[in-house]
């Protein structure tokens, strides 16, 4: 019997963090759907599940939280016992640094992505034009970015260390969709971070969940 229920949609980045997750920590749930074009994330069955309105929550039991990198935190340790140990919770240095390059994803890399995304798939679907400035600012903070990345992942295997965790899973999304931009030379040209993120992408769990990530017509 699934006791979490995951309120949200399989496109939507935020979620499909927390699906790879689920899968690899091998957690059974449901997936209850949340329709953005259809404004049921502004409609109050939703804000008392996240007031601030957006995909995923998560319910267990009583419960509830929102919050992606929150939820798959508490997944991971909920579960530290099953699937893939995605927080290194047996030493204190290891998860440390998964701690430490998550939130680098989430306060580095994640602005920087995030409006590329935007303005290149959200905004014609949206019939606004897209505004190449804010691409191109965004392009330029990447290519920086990213040239720490080729440095720390010249150093390991994975973001963390030699093992995949949760730092690594949670750029996921962003990248999968940035990676169908007309600029994901930026990646493939870092012969590190190219490795890295064709290892990551690959892995079984996010190929299933990617299946369901498609923001383009
Ligand atoms: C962001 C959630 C978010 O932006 C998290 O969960 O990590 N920091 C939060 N959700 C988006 C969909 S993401 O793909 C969302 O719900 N957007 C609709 C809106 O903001 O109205």
């Amino acid at each position: 019997m699934a006791g979490l229920k995951l309120y949200g949609m399989p496109m939507s980045s935020c979620t499909a963090r927390v699906l790879t997750c689920l899968h690899e920590k091998e957690v059974e749930f449901e997936l209850v759907s949340v329709d953005l074009f259809t404004d049921q994330h502004k409609q109050p069955s939703f804000l008392c599940k996240n007031p601030f309105g957006q995909i995923p929550a998560l319910e267990d039991g009583d419960l509830t939280i929102f919050e992606s990198r929150a939820i798959t935190e508490y997944i991971s340790k909920k579960y530290k016992d099953q699937g893939t140990d995605l927080i290194r919770h047996e030493s204190l240095e290891e998860s440390t640094m998964v701690k430490v390059w998550s939130e680098v994803e989430a306060h580095q890399l994640n602005p920087v992505l995030k409006p590329i995304i935007y303005q290149f798939f959200v905004s014609p679907m949206q019939g606004k034009t897209t505004d190449q400035a804010v691409i191109n600012e965004n392009l330029e903070k990447l290519g920086k970015l990213l040239d720490v990345y080729e440095d720390r992942l010249g150093k390991t295997t994975y973001l963390a260390g030699d093992f995949y965790s949760l730092a690594d899973l949670h750029h996921l999304p962003y990248l999968f969709y940035f990676m169908k931009t007309p600029w994901s030379s930026l990646v493939n040209e870092r012969v590190k971070v190219k490795a890295w993120w064709e290892d990551i992408s690959n892995r079984v769990t996010f190929k299933k969940v990617s299946e369901a990530m498609k923001i383009w017509n």
